[in-house]
């Protein structure tokens, strides 16, 4: 049926001048202006135009008679309007109602695409194609789209209908072809659906890469990370507060041989402070839930609702999820991977840990309002848990040495220092788990050296975040955003666009939104977020306050940038504005743990304490380079946060940049988290702003597919019927091109390779295929008659 709408749409003649000659202008096709007056004309003599209603929504209307500038339309069940000619669009005719791919739509503007997108999901068609790109539409429910049925029919081609499995066996086949790394990429807002999508992506590849068992210990990982890295956000009821690539290695024959797993910054604030309707991470209801009567002696484990750290929020539970049997899946997990039982137990024995460190108080001991811990069974159960005296723990959380000249002094703390030890404790003892966890995957999923050429990496990362009170971590999470935004836009408008110019090719230039500007105005130095907060949190005296002041005085010309009174500062994403508050960035940024406090975890009895102090002490004592070094001091002697995460970031570019990637978006129809709930403001908000539009624009009038004239020729060349005389590979090519009757207008010779719009290269591969088929079959008829 895909063909025959294609072939409608080539012959409806109005309806494709009028895109042609829209793209050819260079103008942008999205927005009504620009559209008004070669759409209107068509879609009057179509009858059928798009409308803007008061709420904004767009809805079909019947055109009943126009007068140049305005027409009388009839919409939705006899109500008829007078309105400028102007603001209509035209719609796509019926027949195009749903196409899988967007570059099939006559029209091209937003309402058509959004209704496109609509008729589909109304239909539990969630993924649409957008050129290159999966659309994925979050149901919120489950459909049956998933599953061994529907891996095995994208696997033998019976479903070509868009899916993540067909991008998933995509990546398998040309990283077996190519035998070049692949990656897909999946981005979105939070909750739009990334974690869920990477996660169907991986049961593919288990599925088709699967035998050795390996594959079962990848699946596996997700329940473990999801249970110490995600949370409830008042966005999604399982946000990742952390970002993941996961690289699964595979063998010559296409085999998983094994899997890294790599992390990105764990939003570490969550563990001690957490808003009101949102929780803390998973693991701690799950362990309180569901850990059975011995274990909850050993650890002393109390309810939910005795612990202040989880208390902080009246949210304990989260609709149709059983903590108690999360617990358990939990646990499984743990086993496959190959995590023995008494690490498990050391684990859960951290997790306590944190939750009774929450419930340390301090009492006041002198007229400085110095204070102490209250001697009670939360300290004594802290003690107990990470095996130290009760005594060398009390000293921790009230006490600093400290240098001064050369005489070491002992501090002592307030009541607001004492609290801000023992949480910085608690986070560094959640993130050092978080970790320490992953380490322990890596080693069970890593098998010897991994050759290169033969990877998929998938990445999740948190999605772009936008609240009421944006902190310290949606500035870094936005950030993370734009950086993978550039890279969809290197590679789906910059690196093509370039490769036809370089290649002498015949193209008109598509623009597109950079996002240049906004990476700029956090990592341009010296007058950048990232370091006027570095530099600002190296100072002694500087605050929040300070900070926001030299923000405001420093970066005058960026236009992503916009200074706002007292302590704010307003950031023009991509995705949208996005205004922060500094308060906490520059601790939240330094993310001191008190040389007491690592020396408390290293002289513990217990194995994971130990580990994580000298993990800790290593990473500072390391010779790193970074503004917060001159400073001094063995507190200091570590990288800010943002400067290893942009470290960490650029490694994650390089890296994927060696990939061919294969990108997903996630969309979110609605903020409720329901189900059957489209809002078309919202779709569109999102669509417009990741690029996907102009995706489909590129691709529509591009050649996706290339392959130089070598690599073709040696790949299909044995197909011609005749070649003795040919030698150079051009004209093997072109001679493979003519046999196999490739239209001229389906293809464009560059310099150096072969240009191919969509779909052809499937149907000289197809050939390829039969052609193979026959030989081998002839070959082992052969070889049985000479038996
Ligand atoms: V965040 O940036 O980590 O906050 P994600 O990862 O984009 O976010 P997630 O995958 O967690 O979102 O999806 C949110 C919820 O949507 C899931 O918990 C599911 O309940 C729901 N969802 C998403 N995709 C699907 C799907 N393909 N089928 C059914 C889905 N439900
Ligand atoms: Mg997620």
């Amino acid at each position: 049926s895909s063909r025959l709408l294609k072939h409608v749409s080539a012959d409806d003649d109005e309806d494709c001048n009028a895109s042609v000659s829209c793209q050819g202008s260079g103008l942008g096709l999205w927005s009504n202006k620009k559209w008004g007056d070669t759409g209107s004309y068509a879609a009057m003599k179509k009858n059928q135009s798009w409308f803007q209603s008061s709420d904004g929504d767009w809805e079909l209307a019947r055109v009943l008679n126009s007068s140049g500038t305005e027409s009388l339309i009839s919409y939705s069940e006899g109500k008829v309007l007078k309105v400028s000619s102007a603001s209509l669009l035209p719609a796509n005719p019926e027949i195009l109602d749903g196409v899988d791919d967007l570059m099939q739509l006559s029209y091209l503007n937003e309402p058509s695409v959004l209704y496109n997108l609509q008729y589909r999901y109304d239909r539990d068609m969630i993924y649409s194609k957008a050129g290159p790109v999966l659309v994925a539409i979050n149901p919120f429910k489950k459909i049956p789209l998933y599953g061994n049925d529907y891996i095995d029919a994208y696997e033998s081609k019976s479903k070509d209908s868009p899916h993540v499995y067909a991008i998933a066996d995509t990546a398998i086949r040309e990283m077996m072809r190519d035998e070049v790394n692949q990656s897909i990429v999946i981005s979105g807002e939070s909750g739009a659906g990334k974690t869920e999508t990477a996660k169907i992506a991986m049961q593919y590849l288990a599925a088709l890469g699967g035998g050795s068992g390996i594959e079962y210990e990848i699946l596996k990982t997700n329940p473990i990370l999801e249970a110490f890295g995600n949370a409830k956000t008042s966005r999604n009821n399982n946000s990742s507060r952390f970002g993941k690539l996961i690289e699964i290695h595979f063998s010559e024959t296409g085999k998983i041989s094994g899997a890294q797993i790599q992390t990105f910054l764990l939003e570490k604030s969550r563990v001690v402070q957490c808003s009101e309707g949102e929780r803390s991470y998973h693991s701690f209801y799950q362990l309180c839930a569901g850990a059975p009567p011995s274990l909850r002696e050993k650890l002393n484990l109390k309810g939910v609702h005795e612990y202040k750290y989880l208390q902080q929020s009246t949210c304990h539970s989260i609709n149709g999820v059983n903590d108690a049997e999360q617990f358990h899946i939990v646990v499984e997990a743990l086993d496959a991977v190959h995590v023995s039982k008494e690490n498990q137990e050391n684990a859960f024995a951290m997790l306590a840990a944190v939750l009774w460190l929450g419930n340390v108080t301090f009492s006041v001991i002198d007229n400085e309002n110095h204070v102490e811990p209250v001697i009670d069974e939360a300290l004594l159960n802290v003690s107990k848990l990470i095996g130290c005296e009760a005594h060398a723990l009390k000293l921790a959380l009230s006490t600093r040495k400290m240098k001064a000249g050369n005489d070491n002094i002992v501090q002592k703390l307030t009541l607001a220092q004492a609290i801000d030890t023992r949480d910085a404790l608690a986070k560094s003892i959640y993130s050092c788990l978080f970790d320490w966890l992953v380490e322990q995957i890596n080693k069970s999923l890593s098998v010897g050296k991994h050759q290169t050429g033969r990877s998929i990496s998938i990445l999740d990362i948190y999605g772009f975040e936008s609240f009421d009170v944006n902190s310290f971590e949606q500035f870094c999470i936005n950030y993370a955003n734009e950086r993978l935004q550039q890279h969809f836009n290197r590679h789906l408008f910059k690196l093509e666009q370039e490769e036809y110019i370089q290649d002498g090719i015949d193209w008109a230039k598509v623009e597109f939104d950079d996002n240049e500007d906004c990476l700029n105005l956090f990592e341009k130095k010296p007058l950048g977020l990232l370091t006027l907060l570095d530099e600002e949190s190296t100072f002694p005296n500087g605050t929040d306050l300070t900070f926001a002041e030299k923000l405001k005085q420093h970066i005058t010309s960026n236009s992503s940038f916009k200074g706002e009174r007292g302590k704010a500062f307003t950031v023009h994403h991509y995705a949208g504005e996005v205004t922060y508050d500094t308060s906490g960035f520059l601790e939240k940024n330094r993310d001191l743990l008190h040389l007491d406090s690592i020396k408390l975890l290293s002289s513990c009895t217990c194995e994971l304490p130990q580990a994580f102090a000298s993990n800790m002490l290593s990473l500072s004592e390391k010779p790193v380079h970074g503004p917060l070094h001159k400073s001094g001091g063995p507190d200091s002697q570590k990288l800010s946060v943002v400067t290893k995460f942009k470290g960490q970031l650029f490694q994650l570019m390089q890296r994927l940049e060696s990939t061919t990637p294969h990108f997903i978006r996630c969309i979110k129809p609605n903020n409720s988290q329901s189900p059957g709930i489209y809002h078309q403001g919202l779709v569109l908000q999102q669509l417009k702003c990741c690029g996907v539009l102009e995706v489909v624009r590129i691709s529509r009038s591009g050649f996706p597919t290339r392959m130089s004239h070598q690599k073709f020729a040696r790949r299909y060349g044995f197909l011609l019927l005749k070649h003795a005389a040919l030698q150079d590979p051009l004209s093997v090519s072109v001679a493979i091109l003519h046999q196999c009757d490739i239209l001229p207008e389906m293809y464009q010779i560059g310099y150096t390779k072969l240009f191919f719009r969509t779909g052809q290269i499937g149907k000289l591969e197809d050939t390829r295929k039969r052609t193979l088929n026959g030989i081998s079959r002839v070959q082992s008829c052969f070889r049985g008659h000479k038996v």
